[in-house]
């Protein structure tokens, strides 16, 4: 609708506003009588490109000119999220792209709706890259993502009455303003003794506040023109575009597995793929720029994202080889030189494992390259460790017995001069546990360094009236030092500041809730307590715990007791095939659906399952969170990242002594968190010992009459038989140790009852949580990777461009 009178516009949005006008034209070719608010949005991301492509082009230039050392992120996932308003935030241009909107009648607020979130990711690895992109980019660190541009990204997830349902995320299919093809720079990649071509699409990732803009190139999958030339001149036109077809098949499709390894052929395929594509492209630069191929180590330094690129070892070493005619010991210390690696789980069913026979039929070069990899490896172990055969054989490449595999984590770690843990506690139980042998090998191959996540999306983007405010009260230099924040802290007990701080959250749990009327139909109460638990479904993260604990409330409150209102929030994919886990969405949906319009609860309790999270839902989210459940069991998970977004937006951690919560709570303060739960370390003796969760459950009368009540179908229709799956599982083995947990839990939770009745403190709590976050920036992070392990320094970029910028 147009408004009756738009405000004037600043001169950098009157120029995109011309900009825009001029793309309708000459991009969408429309008049403005036919233009869709698509139209537009894509006019203002083209009007925005136009200005950013001047950094771009500028970065190419300075990075070409100068040589510079370049670190390359190898990733089977990059959870991007949408670009248009994280690059208006990194341009400094948001007021003046609402202010030109407005001009045509438009909100900003409706554009950004437009854009389909590029969700080329499963959960928070996929996330971490994206945040470290950015990094690298602010701290203007020449750096080249590589990954694959898959045409169907995660899946969509609707919530129906038998719980979760997929579609397909056709996300390209409007087209998309922010990547260029680049079809000169394709590569053949031989794959069971077939030719697929990749051609790369690249994005420019913008830095905040600099002139750098670095690439992430993914790849796309196309049959060679010449394929199956003979079928196509035998007259068998139409087994010839199969073929086509088949090639095309390994960039379809991003496998929704997270932390699940399933050993599919066409997943091993894809990360041949993409892999020896980026590889290909590093020597190809190489030789552009005049470097012999035994200098590769000194111009690139890869890091693999998990092991899932793992199989760089062996195609850099083939190429080397095979290519460029390297002899073995020289392209072993090339590769060694260039590679380190990044595990991200100890769960034993993420462990990539390929069974040698899929490996020869796909990929019999490269599997002989890892034999000879392995028979030297062991040459030399069988030297150093004399008459420890068992050693030898837990240190192999190959897994022998009936099913003989290739291990990728250790194809990784002995092809890396470094391997990192993510988090302090997930670094010491890699070279306790999983690693255990090789760190004895190699004690100084190993090191932690801790995630952290761009304050730029996950709040100057996410949380604008966050942003403001702290501009108005330290100044703006939070946004690149992220350590600034801790001039908060003398804030913490201004009453006028805590009342701005108040106001702050409360629009953003009014966001929230208007977010949450729309999705679900369900009206919250913004001044209740805002209990949020959003993250992949999976049984190690434990929403049925938190789950649990929302019946024993629901029970106490039908008792009569008297506790403050709570809206408990879930969000978060379940794998398509993993059972149990859509089991805990129908759970919750069922008991959202009763307790949600129990009378009884008289407002107190309502249960939220937002649909289909995501970036974009994300970002409404972590604003509006008072309370941040993280409560994985612990030694599980490694990290955690949406602990650390809330955390910052001035959420209170309720939280186990597990991955990153542990290095959370030391820095905000052990009063400024609710702490529960076993370590990972009385997990480990109570194993030793034998668990059962049935003594635990016995004592528990709460706790029983809770799992009595889903049992008795109180949740599902009368239906008995539905939950009976996880409630026998809880009750038999409960691998993931809720019971032993869930009464300390439940204590804690009493905690945050009491501590939230007194909202001056809550106020001064969640102040120091933002003031205390500072460590947890994704800069700090890449800084760590750059000094330790890349060894990568900042080209600053300057602007340079011929191109005239449109302002
Ligand atoms: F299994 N993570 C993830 F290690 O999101 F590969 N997906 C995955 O497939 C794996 C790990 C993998 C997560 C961890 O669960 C989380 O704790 C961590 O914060 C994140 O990776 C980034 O390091």
């Amino acid at each position: 609708m147009a408004s009756p009178t738009p405000a004037p516009c600043p001169p950098k949005g009157q120029a995109l506003l011309e900009a825009m006008r001029r793309h309708l034209f000459s991009s969408q070719a429309k008049s403005a009588s036919l233009a869709t608010i698509h139209d537009h949005y894509v006019c203002l991301s083209l009007a925005v490109r136009d200005i950013l492509l001047t950094s771009w082009v500028d970065t190419a230039d300075t990075y070409t000119s100068q040589h510079v050392r370049t670190a390359t992120y190898m990733s089977a996932e990059f959870l991007l999220g949408p670009h248009l308003e994280n690059n208006l935030v990194s341009l400094g241009l948001r007021e003046e792209a609402a202010a030109a909107c407005e001009a045509l009648g438009l909100t900003l607020e409706e554009m950004l709706a437009e854009e389909p979130e590029p969700g080329l990711g499963n959960g928070g690895l996929g996330r971490l890259a994206a945040c470290f992109q950015e990094s690298m980019a602010t701290l203007e660190l020449p750096a080249i993502g590589y990954g694959i541009r898959y045409e169907f990204g995660i899946f969509r997830q609707q919530i129906g009455p038998n719980g979760q349902m997929e579609s397909t995320d056709p996300w390209l299919a409007r087209g998309n303003p922010w990547e260029v093809i680049r079809p000169e720079w394709s590569y053949p990649v031989l794959i069971g003794g077939q030719t697929v071509i990749g051609v790369a699409y690249d994005t420019p990732i913008l830095g905040y506040g600099v002139h750098t803009a670095n690439t992430l190139r993914l790849w796309s999958a196309q049959a060679p023109d010449a394929f199956d030339f003979a079928s196509f001149n035998a007259g068998d036109y139409t087994r010839a575009v199969l073929h086509k077809v088949q090639s095309e098949t390994l960039s379809k499709v991003l496998y929704p597995n997270d932390e699940l390894e399933q050993g599919k052929r066409l997943r091993l395929s894809q990360q041949i793929f993409f892999v020896s594509c980026s590889l290909q492209d590093m020597f190809r630069i190489l030789g552009s720029q005049g470097i012999p191929v035994t200098e590769f180590h000194r111009k690139f330094a890869v890091q693999l994202n998990d092991t899932h690129p793992a199989i760089a070892v062996a195609e850099l070493m083939r190429l080397l080889i095979d290519v460029h005619g390297v002899d073995w010991d020289t392209a072993w210390s090339i590769t060694t030189a260039t590679i380190s690696y990044t595990n991200h789980t100890l769960l034993p069913e993420a462990l990539e494992a390929w069974g040698l026979e899929l490996f020869q039929q796909l990929l019999p070069r490269q599997l002989q390259i890892i034999f000879e990899i392995n028979a030297r490896f062991l040459r030399t172990l069988r030297i150093r460790f004399p008459g420890q055969p068992e050693l030898l054989e837990r240190l192999s490449l190959i897994e022998e017995g009936p099913h003989r595999k290739v291990r990728m984590a250790h194809l990784a770690v002995v092809g890396s001069h470094t391997v990192n843990g993510v988090a302090e506690l997930h670094s010491r139980l890699l070279k306790e546990n999983l690693f255990a042998d090789f760190a004895r090998v190699w004690p100084d191959r190993f090191t932690n360094i801790t995630n952290g996540v761009t304050p730029r999306r996950w709040l100057a983007v996410a949380n604008p009236p966050l942003a403001a405010l702290l501009n108005d009260a330290i100044g703006t230099d939070w946004c690149r030092h992220l350590d600034q924040l801790r001039k908060l802290e003398p804030l913490a007990t201004d009453a006028g500041f805590l009342e701005r701080w108040q106001g702050v959250r409360e629009q953003a749990k009014e966001r929230l809730a208007a977010t949450i009327r729309q999705d679900t139909g369900v009206l919250v109460d913004p001044s209740s307590l805002f209990d949020v638990q959003v993250k992949r479904i999976h049984e190690y993260k434990r929403q049925h715990m938190a789950a649990l604990q929302v019946v024993e409330r629901y029970l106490r409150l039908r008792a009569g007791e008297d506790l403050p209102p709570r809206t408990v929030i879930f969000g978060g994919k379940a794998a398509p095939g993993y059972a149990m886990a859509k089991l805990i969405i129908r759970l919750i949906v069922g008991m959202a659906e009763i307790i949600n319009i129990d009378p009884a609860m008289d407002g107190r309790l309502r249960v939220i399952f937002l649909p289909n999270f995501s970036v974009k839902l994300g970002q409404k989210i972590y604003p509006a969170v008072d309370l941040s459940e993280q409560i994985s069991t612990a030694g599980m998970e490694a990290s955690g990242t949406g602990n650390m977004k809330m955390s910052l937006n001035g959420a209170l951690t309720i939280g186990t002594l597990d991955g990153a919560n542990i290095e959370i709570r030391e820095r905000v303060g052990d009063d400024n968190f609710f702490l529960f739960g076993h370590t990972a370390e009385q997990l480990a003796a109570i194993n030793r010992n034998g668990y059962h969760p049935m003594p635990w459950l016995e004592n528990d009368a709460l706790a029983k009459e809770a799992i009595d009540l889903i049992g008795s179908g109180h949740f599902s229709e009368g239906d008995r038989d539905l939950f009976h799956p996880l409630l026998a599982n809880l009750c038999s083995s409960d691998p993931f140790r809720v019971m032993a947990d869930l009464g300390d839990y439940r204590r804690a939770q009493n905690e945050v009852d009491s501590a939230w009745c007194d909202a001056g403190r809550w106020s001064m709590m969640s102040v120091l949580n933002t003031a205390r976050c500072g460590f947890f920036s994704s800069d700090r992070s890449i800084q760590e990777y750059a000094d330790r392990i890349w060894k990568v320094a900042p080209v600053p970029v300057n602007a340079c461009s011929v191109i005239p910028s449109p302002s």
